[in-house]
This record gives structure tokens, sequence and C-alpha cells, in this order.
């Protein structure tokens, strides 16, 4: 069922295994520039390691928009396995390091024309993706430093705590809906446990992207800072995250979450053969060709 070995928090190592790690440094707070810093950078993720906070910074770095192709999730799912796997890990923050795109969602061009060996493939990686975020030990921060749309709000969305860039050009959402398209059970489950059903329905249905102002008053994200405060801010919520002991915290978010991983790890096949046979529909795939064709338009 696990292409790349994933684990959810659900059927991992017990939680505590993570626990006997040194606490950070009380000197120095995470996120500075400290040695020792491992990093290691693959073609569209950069990944830099702070070994003596146990602090991560993931930076996608695949222009124009960083958007999420079966190379790029092949990379990011298996950048949180090497840092899930490193004792030394416990916290990541998460960011782009291309001014005004967080992530511009899944790469449409991945869901046109393409077989449905392709389709299948490019589903499984886009599950792996959320299975191993949604599910992973460690603290996860976004660090929302531009717009969010649809794929890129999940990853936001699959964090444990979300900081904005206050810019209200910026925007995040799950705009499905406005490409034609339906948000899987698992997008809208992750939705709904961050900003209530309500607000999920209507922010569904509707497809809205929440300029930052908008996100923080409905909950969607936790925080807005000056974008040039973004990082620091992401630090310090990581070391108040991490002064807990590790196990109690594990666990807890395994309670939390275990429910809507489960769903997705027990109807995974299913869920593939629902996203073949939807996007494989000639209507689904006049939408996005049109949508595509908007975006070229709305360039010229
Ligand atoms: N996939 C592929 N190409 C993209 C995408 C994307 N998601 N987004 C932008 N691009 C391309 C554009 O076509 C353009 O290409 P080119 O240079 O060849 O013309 C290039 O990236 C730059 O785009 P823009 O000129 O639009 O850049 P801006 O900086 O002006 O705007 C935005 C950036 C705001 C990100 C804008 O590009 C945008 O809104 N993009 C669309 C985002 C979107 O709607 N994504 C949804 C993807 S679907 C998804 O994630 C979940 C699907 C769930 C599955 C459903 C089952 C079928």
């Amino acid at each position: 069922l696990c292409p790349l070995g994933v684990l959810p928090l659900c059927c991992r190592l017990p939680a505590w295994d993570r626990a006997t790690r040194p606490p950070p440094s009380p000197l120095q707070p995470p996120g500075l520039p400290l040695a020792p810093c491992r990093s290691f950078s693959n073609n569209k993720i950069q990944v830099e390691l702070d070994e003596s906070s146990g602090v991560a910074v993931m930076k996608f770095k695949s222009p124009p928009v960083n958007s999420l192709s079966l190379e790029f999730l092949t990379e990011f799912s298996i950048s949180l396995e090497k840092l899930e796997n490193n004792r030394a890990c416990r916290g990541v923050i998460i960011t782009s390091a291309l001014p005004k795109i967080f992530s511009s969602g899944l790469d449409i061009t991945e869901m046109c024309g393409k077989s449905i060996e392709h389709y299948t493939e490019f589903w499984r990686a886009v599950q792996e993706m959320w299975l191993r975020l949604y599910g992973s030990n460690m603290v996860t921060v976004a660090a929302v430093n531009g717009s969010s749309p649809a794929g890129g709000c999940l990853i936001a969305l699959s964090c444990d705590y979300r900081i904005m860039a206050e810019n209200p050009k910026f925007s995040i959402g799950l705009n499905e809906a406005q490409l034609g398209i339906v948000a899987p059970f698992w997008f809208k489950d992750t939705f709904v446990n961050v900003v209530g059903h309500r607000i999920a329905e209507r922010s569904l249905q509707l497809g809205s992207l929440h300029p930052a102002p908008e996100a923080h008053k409905l909950g969607l994200v936790d925080e807005l800072v000056p974008e040039e405060k973004l990082m620091e801010k992401a630090a310090a919520v990581m070391a108040q995250w991490l002064a807990l002991p590790d196990h109690a915290r594990q666990l807890t978010k395994t309670m939390m979450r275990k429910v809507v991983l489960d769903r997705l790890v027990a109807h995974r096949e299913e869920d593939i053969k629902n996203f073949i046979s939807f996007v494989s529909k000639e209507s689904i795939q006049k939408s996005l060709r049109m949508y595509m064709e908007m975006l070229k338009k709305k360039k010229s």
C-alpha cells in the first residue's frame, strides 16, 4: 500500500522513540545559522538541518511557481522521510525560496492529457506527500511567504502551525471548485480539522482564495506577520513547540489526526481509481485546459 514506505503516525515506531534526543540548547534559538548544520539540496527543494537545535528549514525552489509536479512531490516525500528518520531532527519549517509564491498547488499539466499509468503514479505521490506530512512525528510549521492555492494550501493545512506574511495580495485556500474539479475527501478532512465544518463547507463550495487578513480571521492561518519577520517568528514558534517533551506532543497529535489518516490509508486504492475516472472525463480535461489558458491570458 505504501510504495515509498510511508508509515503514518498511526503505525510508526512508538512516538516516545524520538524523545530520547537532547532538548534544544537554551542559549541558541532555533532557526539561526548554527553549527553543525547539514544541508541537502535536490532539484526542487532545499533542506537545511541545524542539528544543535533539531530544526530543519525546507525551502521550495521550483520556479516559476513551485507547482507540485510528480518530481517535486517525490522529492518532498523523500526529504521528509530523511528528516523523519534523522534522530537529530525534531521539527521542520516549510517555506518558499521564491518571491510571492509559497506553492501554486498540484501541477495542472500532470493532470492534462496523460496516460492512466501516469495519473496513477501522480496521484499516489500526492497521497504519499500528505500521509507523510500530516502524519509526521516532527513539529511542522508553515511559513507561508506567498500565494498558496489548492495543493499549496493543503501543505500549509497539514502542518501543526501556519504563519503567513501579512501582504493582502497573497491568498490561500482550496480553490478546486474554480477549476471545475473537486477537492478529495482527505483535503476536505484536513481543512475541516483546521477551520471547522461551516467555514470549510462555504469556502470549498465557492473555491475561495482568501487574502491573508481574511485567512487569519477564518483561522485558516494562525498568525500574520510582516514578511521580513516570517522566519524569525517561525523559529520562535518552533522553539515554543519543541520546549515540550516529544512523546506527549506526538501522542496528542496522533490522537487528533489518526482517524483522518486512517481513512485515506484504508481507501487509498479506491481514491486513486476515483481520481483517474474523474480526471479522465473529457469535461474535466476541458475545464483544466480552459483554466490553463486563462492563466496564460491573464499574463498577456
Ligand atoms: N500547474 C501548472 N502550471 C502552473 C500552475 C499550476 N498549478 N500555476 C501556474 N502555472 C504556470 C502558469 O501557467 C504560467 O506558465 P507560463 O509561464 O508557461 O505561461 C507560470 O506558471 C506562471 O504563472 P503566472 O503567470 O500565473 O504567475 P503569477 O505569479 O502571476 O501567479 C499564481 C501565480 C497565483 C500561483 C497563479 O499562477 C495561479 O493562480 N495558479 C493556479 C493555481 C491553482 O489554481 N492551482 C490549483 C491546482 S489543482 C490542486 O492543487 C488540487 C487538485 C485536487 C485534485 C482534484 C481531483 C481532479
